[in-house]
């Protein structure tokens, strides 16, 4: 796919709806994914005015049609709902900016794929936690998130990627990917490959259970970090939750597990100084409460009992992917440093094996709200 060129992104800019004089254009988050923009257009006497431009990874999104149809849908959903509820639908969700051509997406001479946001003005994302209370409400966001997709047509949104959250296939590809060894990384991380193997159990809990019918599967986002939702500056409540290219059908427990999996952890997802590294049962406490109150009732007794254990599934699975990648030559997840991948999935186990050590006051913290 290659670095975004300076034309390729002219070219993306002239295609877009956009009005006014382009005054900045800059590259935007820290999001793994796909390459995002933010530009300034300065519109007359109106002022400036701020939109995201994204090229979309399409070695990992195959479909990006499907899957802009998926946002198109889920937005316009989310609109409806905010609307009766007396919310700012243009801050409340993502809102699509169309191409000239009147479609959700660009095709680039390339032929790579751009999409177009409206830009969510006076809010922040977060790579660590500055105050708990900000947590908190994230937590109640993607609860609520979740339950304003309660009923969505599951059957009409396609599988952007295959088996995204499939732990047990995860941990067959994992398995593969250190029996080719293509970059001959293997041998110096045995130790990290030894901690995935002994933790079987941990990538088959979900799909035994689901396999034995005793999880509802439900619209879930499936990439819950909390760089993933727009924090208002003023009133510090999730105002919008972003990044909806795996909204699919999937189980409550992921979407809480990968929250506190990023958000709980006392240091950035690539601290290299793993002393600093733990899960905080202050954070995961108030991400506990926010979560169930999001929810309002609808998740069922045994979602609500497993919540630790999406948490720690969430955490290996994401370990198992960082190492995975690692080993495959980083093709996947976006680096900035040699190793950024392994130091990744080291703070991954590392969280789970906290997680392991402080398991029972998890579950008692779990069992304190849900009988609240
Ligand atoms: P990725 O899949 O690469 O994580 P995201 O869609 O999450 O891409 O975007 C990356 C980052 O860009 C986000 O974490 C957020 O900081 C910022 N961002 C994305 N969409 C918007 C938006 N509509 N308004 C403001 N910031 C946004
Ligand atoms: C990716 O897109 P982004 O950066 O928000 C990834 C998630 C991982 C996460 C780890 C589509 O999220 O699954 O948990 O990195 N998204 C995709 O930080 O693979
Ligand atoms: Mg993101």
């Amino acid at each position: 796919m290659g670095r975004v060129s300076e034309l390729q992104l002219k070219e993306a800019i002239a295609n877009f709806n956009y009005f006014g004089r382009l005054k900045a254009c800059e590259p935007f988050g820290s999001g793994h994914i796909n390459d995002t923009y933010r530009l300034t257009f300065e519109i007359g006497d109106m002022g400036d005015v701020y939109v995201i431009l994204q090229r979309m990874n399409r070695e990992i999104f195959k479909k990006p049609v499907e899957l802009m149809e998926n946002i198109v849908g889920v937005t316009s959903h989310l609109r409806k709902k905010i609307i009766k509820a007396g919310g700012d639908p243009e801050r409340e969700t993502l809102n699509v900016i169309l191409a000239k051509d009147g479609k959700a997406y660009y095709v680039d001479s390339m032929g790579e794929y751009w999409r177009s946001f409206k830009y969510i003005t006076e809010a922040t994302s977060y790579d660590l936690v500055e105050k708990p209370e900000d947590f908190y409400e994230s937590a109640v966001a993607f609860g609520h998130f979740q339950r304003m997709l309660a009923d969505y047509p599951a059957e009409t949104l396609h599988e952007t990627i295959e088996g995204f959250h499939d732990t047990k296939a995860r941990l067959r590809a994992f398995k593969e990917a250190v029996e080719k060894d293509v970059c001959g990384r293997a041998a110096s991380v045995q130790k990290e490959i030894d901690f995935v193997l002994s933790h079987e159990d941990t990538a088959n809990v979900f799909g035994d259970l689901l396999e034995k019918g005793e999880l509802p599967i439900r619209v879930t986002h499936n990439d819950t970090k909390l760089n993933n939702i727009m924090i208002d500056n003023t009133t510090r409540k999730g105002i919008c939750v972003i990044d909806l290219d795996t909204v699919m059908p999937g189980i409550a427990m992921n979407d809480f597990g990968d929250s506190i999996r990023f958000g709980a952890s006392t240091a950035e997802e690539d601290e290299q100084d793993l002393s600093k590294v733990s899960c905080s049962m202050e954070l995961f406490e108030l991400y506990v409460k926010g979560f169930l109150e999001g929810c309002a009732g609808s998740l069922t007794d045994k979602e609500v009992e497993m919540l630790p254990m999406g948490a720690k599934v969430m955490t290996y699975e994401c370990g198992m992917r960082f190492l995975a990648d690692y080993l495959e030559g980083d093709h996947y997840f976006k680096i900035h440093r040699e190793g950024h991948n392994l130091d990744r999935a080291r703070t991954q186990f590392k969280l789970v094996a906290d997680m392991e050590s402080k398991w029972d006051t998890m579950a008692e913290i779990v069992r304190k709200y849900a009988n609240a």
